[in-house]
């Protein structure tokens, strides 16, 4: 099926992207026992859509992306493919929806970091190790 999601090129985020899909939920796959939400971006330059699992992290049926790539120095692709395609597919658990990305900052941002670290704690050191303030988009 040529509209089929591309899988990631990373072993790790690619096993645990075939386990959401092989068992249909996103309770397949967990760090640390912390909970993994599979979302599909679009490609800012190939148009293809990609699996993109991340840390769940939800408040009031929203979702939070956060771009942290473990603290690399540089963003993610798929932050380009948000900001040029802001309309994201969001599997949690066995339920999907597609929502909207936006970007956020200031206060915004700073109740859903808190969240952010509160679902993943990993974040925090993340922050530390890099220079740009690592980008988030609330999904609604
Ligand atoms: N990454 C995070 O940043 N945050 C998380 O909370 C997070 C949690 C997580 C949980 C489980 C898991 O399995 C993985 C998790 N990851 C998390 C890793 C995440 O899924 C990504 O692998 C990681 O953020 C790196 O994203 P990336 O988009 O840089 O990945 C690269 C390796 C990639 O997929 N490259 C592809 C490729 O073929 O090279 C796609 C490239 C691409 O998107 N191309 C665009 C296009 O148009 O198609 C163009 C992009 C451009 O530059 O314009």
């Amino acid at each position: 099926m040529s509209d089929s999601p591309e899988l990631s090129p990373t072993d790790w985020v690619r096993d645990q992207t075939e386990k959401i899909l092989a068992a249909g939920t996103t309770d397949a796959a967990s760090i640390d026992g912390m909970k993994v939400v599979l979302f599909t971006t679009v490609g800012a330059k190939s148009g293809k859509k990609r699996y993109t699992p991340l840390m769940r992290v939800e408040e009031n049926g929203k979702y939070l992306m956060v771009a942290s790539k473990g603290g690399a120095p540089d963003n993610p692709s798929w932050y380009y493919n948000v900001k040029a395609n802001p309309q994201v597919t969001v599997q949690d658990g066995a339920t999907v929806t597609t929502m909207t990305a936006r970007e956020i900052s200031g206060e915004e941002r700073a109740h859903w970091w808190e969240l952010a670290v509160a679902a993943f704690p990993p974040y925090g050191e993340y922050q530390t190790k890099t220079d740009r303030l690592i980008p988030v988009f609330v999904l609604e």
